[in-house]
């Protein structure tokens, strides 16, 4: 492989699509630049990779010129000279330099942004695409991609408590023609909320899904997604998910959940999920429980055949994940490489769940910027799944790569997780 030694490391705030500053890493070897920005959450787990802000009258206190001089004082000096398609090498360094087990020293963005350039700039060295430098030569699954056409709880203004209300294009044989379909069925949903809900019900949430104004039923969203799918005629080629982020509802002091104007017991979220299943054509949740219940989790993975993904619960952290594995909790990793820090932690963690049959699905931050890393990634880490929005620009420029993927790969490409997963 092409050696490529670092030269330079530089790192500067920009503005992610919530006009709030995040950072952009910028690697350079003589074989060729890696540049990064960095996504950030809203509803954001306990685990995750601490958020270095500055905390000073700038940006309300949510500046990043902390984490940039960190990047520049305090790491930069570290990799000069460094080969960057040492990535695990690297990584290990960023981990030992900060010395915490949650990156609270130079900050999980200074890192993330860092690990992430370098990746980069290891691509560019090598002249490979992200997607094969990552996934190798074999690299050709394009992700079953989760939209989120109507949005709720923390990404949202309505009084939806579920996070997400995703529909899945189950039946579409290949990442453009789901492209095709969901937005032929979120231009048709986006009539029946306007002349039943009002135009209001148009502004979209952080992810670019509706924000229906006066739900308060998941259900409810769920039937004017199946109606739409259904006016569109492609009953049944579409299947519903969601992502509850349970935790945003969750009370610790009663452990209770305020759902339907109810308090309800972790058992009767659980039947409530049980008869959601019953009901509606769903293969997937995520979150359903608060992020601490394992034990909740577990059981819930037992009685419902249906894939449970685990997102603040694992935080893209092996650790956390192993604990899942060894009690059942979930059969499936949300992966967000900067709730952990590093591509190679994150690498790990996806790897530990493969080896254990968990699923992986690749996901976008509610903040972010058009960089689309995200969409090499999920190709290159044969994840078979991701989840990246709907609409706006930071969200469709993810699905304008994977398109773009898809044409570089002609028939090589091949589409969504294998055999009978999600119900395809
Ligand atoms: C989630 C995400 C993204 P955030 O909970 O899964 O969809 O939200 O980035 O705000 O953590
Ligand atoms: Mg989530």
């Amino acid at each position: 492989m092409t050696a490529a030694p670092i030269e330079a490391v530089d790192a500067r705030e920009i503005l992610d699509n919530r006009l709030e500053p995040t950072l952009r890493v910028t690697v350079e070897t003589p074989g060729g630049i890696g540049r990064a920005d960095v996504p950030c959450g809203r509803s954001r787990g306990d685990h995750e990779a601490h958020d270095l802000r500055d905390g000073d009258d700038r940006y309300r206190g949510r500046g990043v010129r902390h984490a940039a001089s960190n990047v520049e004082e305090r790491i930069a000096p570290e990799l000069l000279g460094r080969d960057a398609t040492e990535q695990r090498t690297i990584d290990a360094c960023l981990v030992d330099l900060d010395g915490t087990p949650t990156k609270t020293e130079l900050g999980g963005n200074a890192i993330t942004g860092v690990s992430l350039a370098v990746l980069r700039a290891g691509a560019a060295a090598t002249g490979l695409p992200l997607y094969r430098y990552v996934g190798g030569a074999d690299a050709h699954v394009l992700p079953l991609p989760f939209f989120d056409l109507i949005e709720g709880g923390e990404l949202a203004g309505g009084d939806l408590p579920f996070q997400e209300h995703q529909v899945v294009p189950v039946g579409a044989d290949s990442v453009s023609e789901a492209v095709r379909m969901t937005a032929e069925v979120y231009y048709e949903l986006g009539d029946i909320l306007a002349a039943e809900y009002g135009e209001a019900s148009l502004n979209v949430g952080a992810e670019g899904g509706y924000n229906p104004l006066g739900i308060d039923d998941p259900r409810e969203a769920f039937d004017l997604e199946l109606r739409a799918v259904e006016t569109c005629g492609y009953e049944g080629e579409f299947a519903l998910a969601a992502d509850v982020a349970a935790s945003h509802f969750y009370d610790p002091e009663t452990e209770t959940y305020a759902l339907l104007g109810e308090s309800m017991t972790r058992a009767d979220l659980v039947g409530f999920y049980e008869e959601l299943v019953d009901t509606y054509p769903i293969v997937s949740l995520e979150d359903p429980l608060d992020q601490h219940d394992f034990a909740g989790v577990a059981d819930l993975t037992d009685r419902l055949d249906v894939q449970i993904v685990g997102d603040d619960l694992f935080a893209t952290t092996p650790d956390r994940l192993r604990r899942g594995v060894d009690r059942g909790a979930a059969n499936a990793l949300l992966w967000k490489v900067n709730q952990v820090g590093t591509v190679t932690e994150a690498v790990e963690a996806a790897r530990t769940a493969t080896r254990n049959g968990y699923a992986v699905q690749v996901s976008e931050r509610s903040g972010q910027t058009p960089d689309t890393w995200l969409a090499d990634l999920a190709v290159g880490l044969d994840a078979g799944q991701i989840k990246t929005g709907v609409t706006r620009g930071e969200r469709t420029e993810q699905y304008n790569r994977l398109l773009a993927i898809e044409a570089d790969l002609g028939d090589a490409a091949t589409f969504g997780p294998p055999g009978e997963t999600l119900g395809r």
